[in-house]
């Protein structure tokens, strides 16, 4: 559990911060007041990514401007600045998961690099021909394939979680697939195109009740859930900086120490290494032995700004806001005629995706892409989804902290044009 000067801090912040002050949180975020089309952009893709706040675009600034050097490795003041504010980066993000250790924190490029390093090193040293991987049905191809790449190597098996017609997964189905070759589970936490919210503490405890270790997929519960490692237990963690307000290219993979200790390294390079001759290379201590090659200096320093920005709001009113903005939504879009909601889950969070009767996701993105608004249409890189609700795609609208009714009202205007245009 998180120490209870922590809990405190959450309170005075809830109750400071509660309801946010949206119109003063918006002036952080220069991108949201241009214009798009001539009209006020209305950024409903932050599923996608999300928007930065200033303090994370001058960190970058700063960085270039007065700090750049290469860390761990010189003994000039430049580098052991910069290799401070890096190692200080990673000490924000084991407190934002509420890691045990900094140790237990590797700096990748994102989610998608954080899986594959997992699955190629963990699963290639402890998952061997027969052995079973579940996933669920409503994975992210970055979920999904990294695993099948492992198959083909080891001769391993997928197996696949269900789902209801809600987007909820079959908890029974779950059971029914643990068995004594299942060596592995990673499963969404919160899902990209239907918005819901996996019971993943539920899911690891029965896979640890069989010593079977859980990754959790975060790309997308990061920056709208309060997430922590140890409450929930999961022996690997992934998020995508890009998500959480902070620079595309960066990410973090949290593991057990024990666990990241048992694993080879995923590539071989400078700083990974203790000792290299041409007969025998020795390797870094944790968590330098995931970190070969000179990292993204700048964009670690200023996720490490991102995060102090998400916790000085809190996240436990920024949860608060994105559920009404969801109930909102879902009601607004419910009550128009002619659009079906696709992932109708009891737990929801910051998705809201939708069909109409007879028109194309991509044209309804395009036609709103001319009244300013931002929503991303396709299948959202989940497929299985999409095949398992027998339709092509989804539009989407996904919301940030700093979204707002307003925006859900101009979305519904221009969905109602949308039907016009299509004499529906
Ligand atoms: N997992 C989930 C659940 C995701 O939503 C995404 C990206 C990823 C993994 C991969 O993240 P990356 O940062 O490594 O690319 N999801 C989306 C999306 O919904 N629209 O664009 C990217």
């Amino acid at each position: 559990m998180r120490p209870s000067s922590e809990i405190i801090t959450k309170e005075v912040e809830r109750t400071i911060r509660t309801p946010l002050n949206i119109a003063r949180i918006r002036e952080d975020f220069p991108i949201l007041a241009q214009r798009v089309h001539g009209k006020p952009l209305v950024y409903l893709d932050n599923a996608a990514t999300s928007q930065k706040p200033q303090a994370v675009i001058d960190s970058l600034a700063r960085y270039y401007s007065s700090q750049n050097a290469n860390i761990h490795r010189g003994v000039h003041t430049l580098s052991e600045l910069a290799t401070y504010e890096y190692e200080k980066a990673r000490g924000k993000i084991k407190l934002f998961l509420n890691a045990s250790d900094s140790r237990e924190i590797i700096f990748v490029r994102g989610a998608t690099e954080g899986i594959n390093l997992v699955a190629q090193s963990y699963g290639k040293k402890f998952i061997k021909a027969g052995d079973e991987i579940i996933i669920s049905a409503m994975e992210h191809h970055s979920n999904i394939v990294p695993w099948q790449l492992l198959c083909e190597q080891v001769g391993s098996v997928l197996r696949v979680i269900p789902m209801n017609d809600d987007g909820e997964l079959l908890m029974d189905e779950y059971d029914k697939l643990l068995n004594s070759k299942t060596k592995f589970v990673s499963i969404v936490y919160l899902s990209n195109s239907l918005g819901t919210i996996n019971p993943v503490k539920d899911i690891i405890t029965r896979a640890h009740k069989r010593g079977i270790p859980v990754l959790v997929d975060g790309a997308q519960s990061t920056s709208h859930l309060l997430v922590d490692v140890q409450d929930l237990d999961c022996d690997f963690y992934v998020f995508s900086g890009h998500k959480v307000f902070g620079p595309t290219g960066i990410g973090a993979l949290y593991g057990k120490t024990a666990l990241l200790e048992s694993m080879p390294p995923y590539q071989g390079g400078g700083d990974m290494i203790s000792s290299v001759t041409f007969e025998k290379t020795t390797y870094n201590a944790l968590p330098y032995k995931f970190e070969a090659g000179t990292p993204n200096i700048a964009g670690v320093i200023a996720l490490g700004v991102a995060i102090d920005y998400v916790r000085a709001i809190g996240m436990d009113a920024i949860a608060a806001h994105e559920r009404e903005l969801v109930n909102y939504a879902t009601e607004r879009l419910s009550a128009t005629d002619g659009i079906r909601i696709i992932g109708t889950a009891k737990e929801k969070a910051s998705v809201v995706s939708f069909v109409m009767e007879n028109i194309h996701a991509h044209d309804i993105g395009t036609i709103v892409d001319r009244e300013g608004i931002a929503i991303r249409t396709g299948h959202h890189c989940t497929q299985p989804v999409m095949k398992r609700f027998g339709i092509p795609a989804t539009a989407r609208a996904s919301f940030a902290f700093y979204n707002t009714t307003h925006e859900i009202d101009e979305l519904v205007k221009a969905l109602v044009k949308v039907k016009e245009i299509f004499g529906a």
